[in-house]
């Protein structure tokens, strides 16, 4: 039936139809019989009121079932005016000179992406960020733009969520025309752990500025500006803004670590600035960089480049809002926050106090106090919805400037270590951690390599390891593939290399990546890959759903066959999404613009013989049954 309808769609009959009619025309899948998209919603929640659902298992329940509170929004009113307007109108080059002319310290707000990332192990679904997006619209287009896509998001909403990232790129871009959207791009990684080949790299780029993505900030895991090109050079080749990142690494006001000193980033700014890029991102993805640095690297590196200078930080030592101040005092253009209650810890600082800290000097963000505390209420009630995953790691201490763990891993590792049996071990995993880092010869720890760090850390605790042990030749130590890849130069290359001890450990005389693995990974066939994943959706597959597949195979498996099974679950509220309905619960779900479910859960029978059982409903006031089998 696809088929038909595509041959006798009125864009095919009329001639004018590209290889992009299909990415275009997304009413094509509407025949995708509703009373089908219906039954397979009851079989979902059926399905997770009998054997529930894997995600919130063994996890302490949610304290909030009720809707989340949402701000007053006046729709008679046009949408205002905000960033993206001010983007289409001067163009990328003509952009980046206006920030750096603007009096106001901008703002971007990532509750959407790190700051769940870093505190909920990135399980905030769309349908949560959906029901706050018009408020965004309109009541905060003061705001320079919503971090709310890539780092880890593309992985886990298909993972864990079952739910595609694509379209909660382009149904926020939708509901949100006014402000910038921001991702993370993890150059050669893209939205993954490894390098992939360049064409792959560029298809990700391309597919994401046609979902809606305005502002690309790319770094790369090791400061290896080679495997920065192709992500930056995709972007500019887009139309759209290229942010290229320094990541923050060591303690520009200690004397003693001179690795990374002033030098090495005004060395990399420069780079940055010669190969196009149109702001400069300061990553501090641990939370490293101390006001008095701030202050420094910011004043310098707005001197030395042209570009307007962007700070992003985590508050995991608690004081990086001072950081913000000192950035602010010499010039810095926009600093990246977290609404108030996803603020603070591995999050950003609070976006509700820092406008409200620079309200009546120079720098005031001009940001609207009740617009933003009202968003903020949402996101407080919001969070109550995710109660399961929060993570019990300890207030952050000192220690952090010794591991030097990124935000967005801090709680993750956590999990993982507890996952091992190893949540009492953890002060001892962030000394390993550490310990690992030097062993490395002291890099860049942000994702992929902060993972590679981290799993060699649980890998080395876990088997009583000590750095010495790793380097003994008679020990035999099989390494975790990450440690493999990362020592094998297959994530890039560290200024100065891996010590040759270490890599005469890992890789065995395994061949190792010299320069640029971009260069040597062959390019990814995607004809043969269309048909891989059209098979695996069971018709024409969209350009994006081959990136997707090509990023994460296994993964877009599952998630593929979750959805024919069960058709698109983000449209479920998130109670009913990990918990099904209570007896006599009625909720409203939209399938699609104009079309709503009224579903109202009944009762579960008894077990069957055959181990199944029935599990009634009322669809539209109508008796429905679903019959599931009891795995228990
Ligand atoms: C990511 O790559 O997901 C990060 O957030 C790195 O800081
Ligand atoms: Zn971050």
């Amino acid at each position: 039936p696809f088929l038909l309808k595509t041959l006798s769609h009125p864009t095919f009959t009329s001639g004018n139809c590209t290889t992009r009619f299909i990415d275009e025309t997304p009413d094509l899948f509407k025949f995708d019989a509703r009373q089908n998209r219906a039954t397979k919603v009851l079989t979902y929640l059926a399905e997770t009121m009998v054997n529930g659902c894997d995600l919130v298992q063994d996890r302490p329940v949610a304290i909030r079932r009720e809707p989340a509170p949402l701000p007053k929004v006046d729709y008679n009113q046009p949408i205002p005016k905000g960033s993206r307007d001010k983007f289409k109108e001067l163009g990328a080059d003509g952009f980046s000179k206006w920030i750096r002319d603007e009096k106001r310290l901008l703002i971007t707000d990532t509750t959407f992406r790190d700051a769940h990332q870093s505190l909920l192990a990135t399980r905030m679904r769309t349908y949560d960020l959906l029901q706050i997006s018009d408020a965004y619209a309109r009541n905060c287009s003061d705001l320079f733009s919503l971090e709310m896509w890539g780092g880890a998001t593309f992985d886990t909403s298909m993972r864990f969520l079952k739910e595609c990232p694509w379209q909660r790129l382009a149904d926020i871009r939708a509901k949100v025309p006014n402000i910038l959207t921001q991702m993370l791009f993890r150059a050669s990684s893209a939205l993954g752990y490894t390098n992939y080949a360049d064409n792959v790299v560029a298809a990700c780029v391309k597919e994401a500025a046609q979902c809606g993505m305005d502002l690309f900030r790319v770094f790369d895991a090791l400061n290896y500006v080679p495997n920065m090109k192709i992500a930056m050079e995709s972007v500019i080749e887009s139309g759209m803004l290229c942010e290229a990142s320094l990541c923050y690494s060591g303690d520009l006001t200690n004397p003693h670590r001179d690795k990374y000193d002033m030098q090495y980033y005004v060395g990399l700014a420069k780079e940055f600035e010669k190969m196009g890029a149109h702001i400069l991102a300061i990553k501090d993805m641990a939370g490293l960089c101390k006001p008095a640095a701030a202050s420094a690297l910011v004043k310098t590196l707005r001197e030395e480049v042209g570009i307007p200078v962007h700070f992003h930080t985590h508050d995991t030592a608690g004081i990086q809002a001072a950081s913000i101040l000192e950035g602010s005092k010499v010039g810095l253009d926009i600093a990246d926050c977290a609404m108030a209650p996803m603020s603070g810890g591995t999050s950003q600082p609070n976006l509700n106090t820092v406008a409200e800290m620079l309200r009546y000097g120079d720098r005031c963000t001009e940001l609207n106090t009740d617009s933003i505390d009202a968003v903020a209420d949402y996101w407080r009630a919001t969070r109550e919805f995710y109660s399961p995953f929060e993570s019990q790691v300890l207030p952050a201490t000192a220690d952090l400037y010794q591991h030097e763990m990124p935000g967005g891993q801090y709680t993750n590792l956590f999990q993982q270590a507890r996952a091992l049996g190893l949540a009492d071990r953890w002060a001892e995993v962030c000394k390993v951690y550490a310990g690992v880092n030097e062993l490395f010869g002291d890099i860049v720890k942000v994702t992929p390599t902060s993972k590679a760090v981290g799993d060699m850390a649980l890998f080395m605790v876990a088997n009583e390891l000590t750095n010495e042990d790793v380097l003994n030749p008679d020990r035999d130590i099989a390494f975790p593939a990450s440690v493999i890849d990362l020592i094998g130069g297959g994530m890039g290359q560290p200024p100065g290399g891996f010590p040759q001890a270490v890599k005469d450990r890992v890789l065995l005389g395994k061949k190792e990546f010299e320069g640029r693995p971009g260069e040597t990974l062959p390019p990814a066939d995607f004809d043969a890959a269309g048909v891989k994943v059209g098979e695996l959706v069971n018709r024409d597959p969209l350009e994006r759903e081959v990136v997707q597949w090509l990023l994460y195979e296994r993964v877009f498996e599952d998630f593929a066959a979750h959805q024919l099974k069960y058709g698109d679950v983000s449209i479920l509220p998130t109670p009913n999404f990990f918990y099904g309905l209570e007896p006599g619960e009625e909720i409203a779900i939209d399938i699609e613009e104009g079309k709503t479910l009224i579903i109202r859960f009944l009762t579960i029978g008894n077990p069957h013989a055959d181990g199944t059982r029935t599990v009634f409903f009322e669809l539209n006031g109508q008796p429905r049954e679903v019959t599931i089998v009891d795995n228990s």
